[in-house]
């Protein structure tokens, strides 16, 4: 017989039993929503909303419910639904399991249908933070970093805003708003603070927790060419963000596999109730936060989180040793057949890449962070791959490597190339990367799908013959910068893998 859906009136009737599992640190019934999350996939739930669930169970504060926003597709506002908000992180370390229900999502919608509801909690005088995690493709940014306005769903959040704010010429709503729908994360952000300064125009912070350099300032910058597109009209929103809104920048990290049927079959076994949200973890997490908030926040120190005043050195090394050797591993592993990171990394093959790139090209571009210890950094990361428990697959990491490489691996090479040095194995991931995108296919003949919001950009450079299959895919401006394609020795080092890797292949 199954078990029960989990939802708050199971989870009272069945609470847990075992050592391992523990309920909600707050009361659900009592937790107000003070924070809009865009992008509720695993990872938010997995690393954010429990930081904000810790931190109000240390200090008390019932303010801190979540609403979580998703935008893509309505599949996890459907999760959630049913289950009072309620999900669980299933926390596998190399000998330790452990699971969680985590109760501060007190909400969740489906952006494209709810875009009222989303618009006017972000507008909430109770609301004080909108976070994102969305991936870097979901910020519809071009390659300079403005935002894509040709990209059709940013277009028609602009209109729609130019709309509302035109209404009455005086650079707010003024009460008269659109019920369409939000299409994009930066279009609902634009029109959430549009009502909220034409409501009362208390401040408020927003946090972004994606994968990218200087993440707050992206946001910030993406924000500020979505009202100036908008004309005049914008201007006073535009004067009333600059001094009420504050972006921090973030750094993130706690890995989160996608959560399988063997998954939810062991947390099943644990907890006695089904939960159709279930996010896995490993046990490692860590976040980074610049102290530059407009209003009140949780708590997040007490719940472990690093306040700072300068994130950069944390978020360089981040980036680029972890994120730029998960990579690495991904691309290299897939093509010589392995399925999955934790069998990648122990591939010497693999392994020697990853520790030249971390050791040799990335470890001289970085600032250490105070008491951080680079080797021993390095080899912490190299086990947390190498952790079985977790099961993240080298395609999962390989995907959207448009927007992953500039960031952690052709930022490293520019730098490198700048200093003088030729980096080896960026160049031999950049490889490894176009291979991937050209044969779509392992040295096994396993299909290697390419998962890639610029695919048929790629798949068009890739097309040709195989000698020039490095200087095409070089010539890719949205994903290799100028510096970096202009560089003969590069150009030499890429061509050469890339020639290796096809005979690998075959
Ligand atoms: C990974 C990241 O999928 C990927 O690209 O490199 O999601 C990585 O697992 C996280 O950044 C770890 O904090």
């Amino acid at each position: 017989m199954s078990a029960p859906r989990l939802s708050l009136r199971t989870l009272a009737e069945h609470p847990p039993q075992r050592a391992e599992v523990r309920g909600p640190a707050v009361d659900p019934a009592r937790t107000g929503i003070g924070i809009v999350h865009l992008g509720v996939g695993a990872f938010h739930r997995a690393h954010q909303a429990v930081f904000t669930e810790d931190a109000a169970a240390a200090t008390g504060e019932e303010g801190w419910g979540i609403l979580g926003v998703t935008q893509r597709s309505p599949r996890v506002a459907e999760q959630l639904g049913p289950q009072d908000g309620l999900y669980s992180v299933l926390t596998k370390g190399r000998d330790h399991t452990s699971l969680r229900v985590v109760g501060s999502m007190r909400g969740a919608a489906f952006l494209q249908a709810e875009a009222s509801l989303v618009l006017d909690t972000i507008a909430a005088p109770t609301t004080h933070v909108v976070s994102s995690t969305v991936s870097e493709k979901g910020y519809r940014r071009t390659s300079s970093g403005r935002p894509d306005l040709e990209d059709p769903d940013l277009a028609t959040d602009l209109d729609v805003l130019r709309r509302e704010l035109g209404a009455r010429g005086t650079g707010s709503t003024g009460g008269w708003e659109l019920p369409d729908a939000a299409r994009t994360p930066i279009g609902a952000l634009a029109r959430g603070l549009a009502r909220r300064f034409s409501r009362h125009g208390a401040p408020l912070t927003v946090v972004c927790c994606d994968n990218m350099t200087d993440n707050g300032r992206v946001v910030a910058l993406l924000l500020d060419g979505v009202l100036s597109a908008v004309g005049s009209d914008a201007a006073p929103l535009r004067a009333w963000v600059a001094t009420s809104v504050r972006f921090p920048v973030t750094m993130v990290d706690r890995i989160t596999p996608a959560t399988t049927d063997a998954h939810r079959a062991e947390a099943t076994a644990l907890l006695g109730l089904e939960d159709h949200a279930l996010v896995v973890a490993e046990p490692f997490s860590q976040w980074v936060i610049e102290d530059d908030f407009a209003g009140p926040r949780p708590a997040w120190e007490r719940a472990g989180a690093r306040i700072t005043a300068d994130v950069a050195p944390w978020e360089q090394a981040k980036l680029r040793m972890l994120n730029g050797a998960h990579s690495a591993i991904a691309y290299l592993g897939a093509l010589r057949g392995h399925a999955m990171i934790d069998e990648a990394v122990l591939d010497p093959e693999v392994d020697a890449v990853a520790r030249r790139l971390m050791d040799e090209e990335v470890t001289p571009t970085l600032t250490p962070p105070e008491g951080l210890d680079l080797a021993a950094y390095r080899e912490e990361i190299l086990e947390r791959f190498a952790n079985p428990s977790t099961g993240y697959t080298t395609l999962q990491v390989a995907g959207d490597g448009s927007q992953k490489l500039p960031i952690r691996i052709l930022a490293t090479a520019a730098d490198r190339l700048e200093a003088g040095s030729v980096p080896v194995a960026a160049a031999r991931t950049m490889a490894a990367w176009m291979v991937f995108v050209a044969r779509g296919r392992d040295r096994t003949g396993r299909e290697l799908r390419l998962d890639d919001p610029l695919a048929d950009r790629l798949r068009a450079a890739a097309e040709g013959d195989d000698s020039g299959l490095a200087d095409r895919m070089l010539e890719v401006e949205q994903v290799v910068p100028a510096t970096v394609r202009e560089h003969d020795g590069f150009r030499a080092e890429v061509r050469t893998g890339v020639q290796d890797l096809l005979r690998l292949v075959g």
